[in-house]
């Protein structure tokens, strides 16, 4: 019996020390040990040999050897069928370049709304922000526009159904309003925002766009003072190499009224499409506020004056960037977008 005793040991050994690189070599193992022919079957066969009374004390020896091998197995399996799946896998190359995370870029009217709202921010300018749904008071009544008033046609109107007394802005001017309702003076703010009007949609007009306007109200502020602030701006926004102009006009909430005209940076003032060939291209309105405004806000207008302009934020950059269709703007067109960097 010794020698089978020998023998069972000698095989853990072989056993223990089997090592399969591939599936092929794992296989290999079940059948020299566990197949039908295998040499644990070998093994357990000379269980007929063993005497009677030596026979519990190798059946637990021989059923412990063929665990010991199942076991072995079970872990030659695991070790080959990782080595297939990386095999498998080891088609893929892993020298192609990555896919780029690709970078996104603001928005060209975030860009240059940014880029005016700075140039304010450094003569002292604050920003003031306030809600899109505004109330007829501060959008129309309290800016010298009350009822059946016919500038309130300049604007078509989006009204909100649940409320008559609700409308979309259609300027960011309202904010001034309430900054004015404030009753703290002096005010120096600037106002970006998106604003809403009722027009059919198309190359040149949209049914909302954005805005910046400001107001400056102090003891003595004069039409000297919004000058200089406004010839400040548009030479930090575009350059020293073009003339300004200012034109007379008409807006209900500032006396006198002018709209301010830089010569046409693409032709140089000498006449092209851009500036429809008069050599000027409208930059904002603006003008010294309108009394009445200050007495509707209980500002004391014999002791304060006030100045205040405006602008689109489209208008400015179709003219940087040379955009021809106001669409672009809202399409969300990767292509259009792209184009434009916060180095711009
Ligand atoms: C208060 C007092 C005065 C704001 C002003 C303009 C002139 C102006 C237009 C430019 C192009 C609007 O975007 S646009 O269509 N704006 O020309 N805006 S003065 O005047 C104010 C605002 C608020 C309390």
């Amino acid at each position: 019996m010794e020698a089978l005793l020998q023998r069972i040991e000698a095989l853990k050994t072989e056993i223990s020390s089997f090592v399969a690189a591939k599936a092929d070599d794992t296989e290999a193992f079940r059948i020299k040990y566990l197949g039908t022919k295998g040499l644990v079957k070998e093994v357990m066969g000379e269980m007929k040999n063993v005497p009677v009374e030596r026979k519990k004390e190798f059946g637990q020896l021989l059923n412990e050897f063929k665990l010991f091998a199942e076991a072995k197995y079970g872990e030659l399996q695991t070790v080959t069928d990782a080595t297939q799946t990386n095999a498998e896998n080891s088609t893929f190359d892993w020298s192609l370049p990555g896919d780029p995370l690709r970078e996104g870029s603001r928005h060209p009217i975030s860009l240059v709304r940014n880029q005016v709202v700075s140039i304010f921010q450094r003569l002292g300018f604050a920003v003031a922000e306030g809600p899109e749904i505004e109330d007829d008071w501060h959008n129309f009544t309290a800016l010298n526009m009350p009822e059946n008033h016919t500038a309130r046609d300049m604007q078509d109107t989006f009204y909100i159904s649940q409320n008559p007394d609700w409308i979309l802005r259609t300027h960011t001017s309202s904010v001034q309003v309430r900054e004015m309702e404030k009753g703290k003076l002096p005010i120096r703010i600037i106002c970006p925002g998106r604003v809403y009007r009722n027009e059919t949609i198309s190359a040149r007009a949209h049914c909302f766009f954005h805005q910046v306007e400001g107001l400056y109200i102090a003891e003595n502020v004069s039409f000297a003072d919004l000058k200089q602030t406004l010839y400040f701006f548009v030479q930090e926004m575009f350059g020293k190499d073009f003339k300004v102009r200012f034109r007379p006009s008409y807006f209900p909430f500032t006396e006198p009224s002018a709209e301010m005209d830089i010569s046409c940076l693409i032709c140089g003032g000498t006449g092209c499409n851009v500036c429809k060939h008069t050599g000027w291209v409208e930059i904002l309105g603006c003008g010294m506020v309108h009394p009445n405004l200050l007495e509707n806000c209980g500002i004391d207008s014999n002791k304060y004056t006030g100045f205040a302009f405006g602008m689109g934020i489209e208008r400015i950059t179709m003219l940087k960037y040379q955009i021809k269709d106001l669409r672009l703007f809202s399409e969300n067109d990767v292509r259009f977008l792209k184009q434009f960097s916060a180095a711009t």
